[in-house]
């Protein structure tokens, strides 16, 4: 088999930047890029995927490539499909066009779309898989995750003060964040497919759950709202409003929400604003992927913690966490510092 060559990888690095083109859904499809090689190394052809129900990236670059697909190279950051979904199998459109090797950096772990590579090398098309694959990947880290765990990845955001309390003694909540900060909230929804809460959460705080966005901040599809638990809901709650649809899932169980998501709705990516109930149960069982975490520069004394009981009485047991970033969110009185962690590996 060929040796990958320099202008593989530079084909593969164009092909990365063109899956992360500006304006691409994150969701449900992942972001592709594909770039077509003659054999003497010139581009043929470049395309991307544009989202869900469009065309893949591989189609994309075989149609500006025409006639001079014939005997190229196809660069891939994802395996070609090998199922009908929206639209054809592309392992079958590199096969009818003619391209004689395909470099691949992600080997597809959607069950559904999964074997292009096999097709291809039965057809005679020499395959290689795994160049910067890992750059390929950060382009759609919750789409991989799902598929290679089943469920979504999970978010669970939470504002808090500085003494660690998000609601006073009374319970009132609103506001602990700054503006600012509310702001960036609203962004980080957006890059997530569902918003989950519990059914306390909507009594309680009759919560919209939606993406509000300004001049700078664009919204595309809303989120699917979640709302997880055994109680009924009144129908006026803000949560059924038609600004976006919502779902009412009637488990508590985390795993069994998050697993029905995955595999029932196509979801990817949870971003888990529910209470100190709904925190824990997730914390307990293990599905806390990420954390961000506003910290307002005010203190309480008294009030509510942002989770509820761990099961944990002992420092040694204490459950924890691994920094991966922080920023400062607004300026001044606006200020509030956001933490971004992910649970430590034990
Ligand atoms: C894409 N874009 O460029 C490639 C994809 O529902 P469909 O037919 O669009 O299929 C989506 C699946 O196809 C997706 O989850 C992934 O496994 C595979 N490849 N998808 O959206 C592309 N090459
Ligand atoms: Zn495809």
């Amino acid at each position: 088999m060929a040796e990958t060559t320099t202008s593989e990888t530079d084909a593969m690095r164009r092909a990365v930047a063109l899956a992360a083109s500006p304006g691409v859904p994150l969701h449900p499809n992942p972001r592709v890029g594909c770039v077509l090689l003659a054999p003497d190394g010139t581009v043929v052809g470049e395309g991307y995927h544009h989202g869900a129900g469009t065309p893949h990236a591989e189609v994309e670059a075989l149609a500006v490539a025409g006639e001079r697909a014939r005997g190229a190279t196809a660069v891939v950051t994802l395996e070609p499909c090998n199922h009908t979904g929206r639209t054809g199998p592309c392992a079958q459109a590199l096969i009818a066009a003619g391209v004689r090797r395909v470099v691949v950096a992600q080997r597809d772990p959607n069950p559904l779309a999964q074997g292009g590579a096999d097709t291809l090398r039965a057809a005679g098309v020499e395959v290689e898989t795994g160049l910067l694959a890992d750059e390929a990947e950060r382009v759609n880290p919750a789409w991989t995750f799902a598929h290679r765990h089943g469920r979504p990845f999970v978010t669970w955001k939470f504002a808090t003060t500085l003494d660690g309390r998000s609601a006073a003694a009374d319970g009132t909540s609103r506001w602990v964040s700054s503006p600012a900060a509310r702001r960036d909230t609203h962004r980080l929804r957006g890059l997530a497919d569902t918003m989950l809460v519990g059914t306390n959460t909507v009594a309680v705080d009759d919560p919209q759950l939606t993406v509000r966005g300004d001049d700078d901040l664009p919204v595309g599809v809303q989120p699917l709202r979640v709302v997880m638990g055994e109680r009924d809901l009144p129908a006026e709650r803000r949560v059924f409003d038609d600004a976006a649809p919502t779902l009412h899932l009637r488990t508590r169980d985390p795993d069994t929400a998050l697993r029905t998501l995955y595999a029932e709705h196509d979801r990817h990516h949870v971003f888990l604003e529910g209470g100190p109930t709904l925190a824990a149960s997730f914390l307990r069982a293990g599905l806390v992927d990420e954390v961000v975490t506003y910290v307002a520069p005010m203190l309480l004394g008294a009030g509510r913690s942002a989770v509820g009981d761990l099961g944990i009485a002992t420092i040694a047991d204490a459950l924890r966490l691994e920094l991966a970033g922080t920023t400062v969110v607004g300026d001044g009185p606006d200020a509030n510092v956001r933490l971004v962690l992910r649970p430590a590996l034990r």
